[in-house]
């Protein structure tokens, strides 16, 4: 029996992505079925998203208020995912720099783990159309979050990875109190932390296609303060039952 996997993509005015992304995740092998998590974009994503599903039927769109940041999007987008008993879930950002090209890898790593990053510095460094800036800045806070926190990973950050059922049951989805890119470092955390096994598969990133970018310093600087917090205990590990058991 084949698995069923749910692609989610929060978006945030990716109005000129959409359409394209859409298309090329549906025709990907292994019936994917995609979610999307607008937070009602001005740039009216949402209404595209809603003509997308009213014509594909694997495609579905949660709409939001307003801008509740990405990474309650996927807090919400993957407890739907539990409630419908999806073997598992990939996240995946909505401006092509996830080429879908990869999401046959992400599930097929699942025979090995519960968690498959989709990994930009597995071989040297695979990012194209950074500014040098941007670049020398992802692959110290990587290295950085990976020492401090002790994770075998060389992408702590990559928001390109797939979670097995197991994977999303362990971590206890409702503690987690952290976003943005915390929020990513923090899920493979718990992954590790309640002894599941985590590998990456090696991906080319791209910069995005068309659109503004959404980060913003603060959001930089408390990815720099996570690692520490998760290394000396400080961080809110909240009620998952598996990774209390396991540091305690
Ligand atoms: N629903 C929702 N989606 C968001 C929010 N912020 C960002 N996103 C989406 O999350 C994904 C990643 O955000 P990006 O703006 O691409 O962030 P980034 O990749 O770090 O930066 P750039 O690629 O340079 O823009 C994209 O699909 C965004 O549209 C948010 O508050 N709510
Ligand atoms: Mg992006």
């Amino acid at each position: 029996m084949t698995m069923r996997v749910l692609v989610v993509t929060p978006t945030y005015n990716e109005r000129d992505n959409l359409e394209e992304l859409a298309e090329v995740v549906l025709c990907t092998p292994g019936n994917l079925d995609y979610l999307v998590v607008d937070d009602n974009s001005p740039d009216g994503t949402g209404d595209l998203a809603d003509e997308i599903a009213r014509r594909s039927p694997r495609f579905r769109v949660l709409h939001r208020a307003g801008k509740l940041g990405l990474g309650s999007a996927y807090r919400e987008a993957f407890t739907l995912a539990l409630e419908e008993k999806y073997d598992a879930v990939i996240s995946m950002d909505g401006d092509w720099s996830h080429d879908p090209k990869y999401l046959p890898d992400l599930v097929g790593g699942t025979e090995h783990a519960d968690l498959v990053i989709g990994s930009r510095y597995l071989n040297g460094i695979s990012v194209v159309n950074w500014e040098l800036s941007r670049l020398i800045m992802s692959a110290i806070a990587n290295q950085y979050a990976r020492v401090i926190t002790g994770m075998p990973f060389r992408d702590c950050t990559s928001g390109f990875q797939c979670l097995t059922r197991r994977a999303l049951e362990a971590i206890g989805l409702s503690a987690i109190k952290t976003s943005g890119y915390s929020f990513l470092i923090d899920l493979k955390y718990r992954v590790v932390s309640a002894g599941l096994r985590g590998v990456e598969v090696p991906i080319v990133f791209t910069q995005r296609r068309a659109g503004q970018s959404k980060i913003s310093r603060p959001e930089i600087l408390r990815s720099m303060i996570t690692p520490w917090k998760m290394r000396l205990g400080l961080w809110d590990k909240g009620e998952s039952p598996l990774v209390s058991a396991d540091r305690d």
